[in-house]
């Protein structure tokens, strides 16, 4: 989890230095779902991610070197510098790519789960979405064929409180559980910023879609600590800053963790302290890396492009 948030803050860096093209969706404060999901699968299960996907892709085994490369434009990035932070995808680790298409990511981890099925594997799929996709008709004709035909997909929605810049019950009627018990698709809710709740209730419904039991939707209640994306900056006008002071405080997911761990004297100070200082200076080579990389040649601008 530190990992991701460290790795969000230097985006956040590298783009109000003018060093990052185009702009970046953070996932700061939404760490434990990513990480608490991804702790449950195994390298060759799927994810499908979001326009707010870099926490996806390091949950799942994605390597921070590659993801600045490509976040900076540069050939070594994951998809050779072509896709920046919308687009990542990395196969070797199953994940299927982030997606700005809002819903988008139900399509391809259904049809994921569908081919896990169909070639008589145990692979399951994981489709993370934000509560903003709700409005979107595709996630519902996907769960139901899920459903009828008990596909191994759950469908992970990470109500962050906010589509953009619109308070979700302004868009979203009646009970977000019902939607999914409309298709007799079971449905569990935990607090999305605790990760040992998020990681024991994704391995029981994981282990129910390897037992090929059918289709599962983990609604994790969250909230994104930076703005929409990276150039949201004057925000006070849709959430104030005393939620967001608020949020900071007492509902860090990482600072939760770190009071367990100390409570239960798993890890005390000393040992926090020295991950963080590994992992800052892991973030630190992998963006002098990144920022040292080559940018691919102008004569390949339209290898590896699917139109
Ligand atoms: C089909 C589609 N419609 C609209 C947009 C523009 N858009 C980008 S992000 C976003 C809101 C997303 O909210 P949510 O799904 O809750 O995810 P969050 O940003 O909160 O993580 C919208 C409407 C889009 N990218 N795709």
């Amino acid at each position: 989890m530190l990992m991701i948030r460290l790795f969000e803050e230097e985006v956040n860096r590298l783009y109000l230095s003018g060093k990052m093209p185009g702009l970046a969706h953070l996932y700061s404060g939404q760490e434990a779902v990513a990480v608490g999901v991804c702790e449950a699968l195994r390298r060759d299960d799927y994810i499908t991610s979001t326009h707010r996907g870099h926490g996806h892709c390091l949950a799942k085994g994605a390597s921070v070197d590659r993801m600045f490369a490509e976040l900076l434009g540069k050939a070594s990035g994951y998809c050779r510098g072509k896709g920046g932070s919308m687009h990542i995808a990395d196969p070797d680790t199953g994940n299927l790519g982030a997606n700005a298409i809002v819903g988008g990511s139900a399509g391809i981890a259904t049809g994921a789960a569908l081919s896990a099925k169909m070639t008589g594997s145990d692979r399951v799929a994981i489709c993370f979405f934000g509560e903003g996709a709700l409005g979107q008709g595709l996630l519902y004709e996907c769960m139901n064929i899920a459903s009828l035909w008990k596909l191994p997909v759950i469908y992970v929605c990470e109500n962050n409180l906010y589509n953009e810049y619109t308070r979700y019950q302004e868009t979203t009627a009646g009970e977000i559980a019902a939607r999914a018990a409309a298709f007799d698709v079971l449905c569990e809710t935990v607090d999305g910023q605790d990760v040992i709740a998020v990681h024991g209730a994704s391995r029981r419904l994981i282990e129910r879609a390897r037992r090929a039991e059918g289709p599962s939707f983990l609604l994790c209640n969250t909230y994104r600590f930076y703005g929409h994306h990276v150039g949201d900056v004057d925000r006070a006008y849709y959430r104030s800053k005393q939620e967001e002071q608020q949020w900071k405080a007492e509902r860090d997911p990482i600072a939760i963790l770190a009071r367990r761990l100390g409570r239960e004297k798993l890890a005390d100070e000393a040992v926090l302290a020295r991950i963080e200082k590994e992992l800052k200076s892991e973030i630190e080579a992998a963006v002098q890396f990144a920022l040292d990389a080559a940018y691919p040649d102008p004569r390949e601008v339209d290898h590896d492009v699917y139109a």
